[in-house]
């Protein structure tokens, strides 16, 4: 039952067309979920959490912690094990296929195929006002061990920063020649990031530039399946850096030339 030590593999109990979490042992199906309540902290907000947590499918829940955040906000931590599962084997994701190359490969790459820099242009844009990702994969000293491409030699990289209207990015790429342009989007309250996106391409369609360039997006709620729906060439989302973004970029723009 479960992990075998001997054979470092599952027992055959596991079905992966019944994927459902494991907590203790295979297939209990435990999970843990939070969430705030507007409500005051004591007993009756514990039954209402409780009862949520039932409706959300969860088995026996546990109200693990009450947590006070202030007079009429309570956050709570549930234990329970949800009675849904999920066909594994079904599951499809529609992902950039690209060779992702080293950084090395990527400038060699450059060389080999262009006469020319690559020049890209970066921006949080519209409200928004996180600069972590951009900068995760622009500024030169890059994230998590992965340098940006400011870094790369034959890449001449524009951050222009956050809430950059996208008026002002399409200047900004139209002035210093552009092959890319890069958008990064955090905050999805309200799918503010979709019309703000939708903008984007409205406006370059608008103005016949949508095939000028290569328009790619990221973020932590971006996939590459959104991406495409919204009239981008490329979607990334976490535990992407420079390299992957680059080199989909340097693949693409050699086929388009
Ligand atoms: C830091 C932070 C802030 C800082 C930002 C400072 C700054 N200079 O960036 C401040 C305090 C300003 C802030 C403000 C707000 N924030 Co904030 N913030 C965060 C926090 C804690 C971390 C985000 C971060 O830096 N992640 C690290 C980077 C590296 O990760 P990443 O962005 O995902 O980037 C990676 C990939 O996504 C990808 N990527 C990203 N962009 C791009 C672009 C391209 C082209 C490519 C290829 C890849 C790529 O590559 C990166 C590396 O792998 C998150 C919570 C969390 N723990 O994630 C909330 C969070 C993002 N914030 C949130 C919210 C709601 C807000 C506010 C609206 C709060 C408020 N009510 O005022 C405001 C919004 C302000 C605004 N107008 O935008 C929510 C967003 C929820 C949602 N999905 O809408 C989060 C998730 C918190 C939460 N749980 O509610 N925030």
């Amino acid at each position: 039952m479960g992990y075998d030590m001997n054979e470092k593999t599952y027992s055959k109990d596991l079905d992966l067309t019944k994927l459902s979490p494991y907590g203790d042992t295979l297939n209990d199906s435990k999970v843990q979920l939070s969430f705030t309540l507007p409500i005051k902290n004591d007993e009756l907000g514990v039954e209402a959490a409780k009862l949520l947590a039932k409706k959300m499918g969860i088995l026996d829940p546990l109200v693990a912690e009450s947590i006070t955040l202030d007079n009429e906000f309570t956050m709570y931590i549930v234990y329970g094990s949800t009675s849904h599962t999920i066909d594994y084997t079904k599951i499809k994701v529609e992902t950039v296929e690209t060779d992702v190359m080293s950084k090395k490969e990527i400038e060699d790459y450059i060389d080999d195929n262009f006469s020319k820099n690559i020049v890209v242009v970066g921006a949080s844009t519209g409200t928004d006002a996180h600069t972590v990702g951009i900068d995760a994969i622009m500024n030169m000293k890059g994230f998590a061990g992965h340098y940006g491409i400011e870094r790369y030699r034959n890449i001449d990289a524009y951050n222009m920063g956050s809430q950059v209207e996208n008026e002002e990015l399409i200047k900004k790429a139209l002035e210093v020649k552009a092959d890319v342009l890069l958008i990064s989007q955090t905050v999805t309250q309200k799918d503010v990031h979709i019309k703000n996106l939708v903008n984007l391409v409205e406006l370059l369609e608008a103005e016949n530039l949508r095939d000028k360039f290569i328009v790619i997006v990221g973020g932590p709620r971006i996939t590459h399946e959104l991406a495409k729906e919204l009239g981008f060439d490329a979607g990334f989302g976490p535990k992407k850096y420079a390299e992957d973004v680059a080199s989909f970029f340097i693949q693409e723009l050699s086929k388009r030339k």
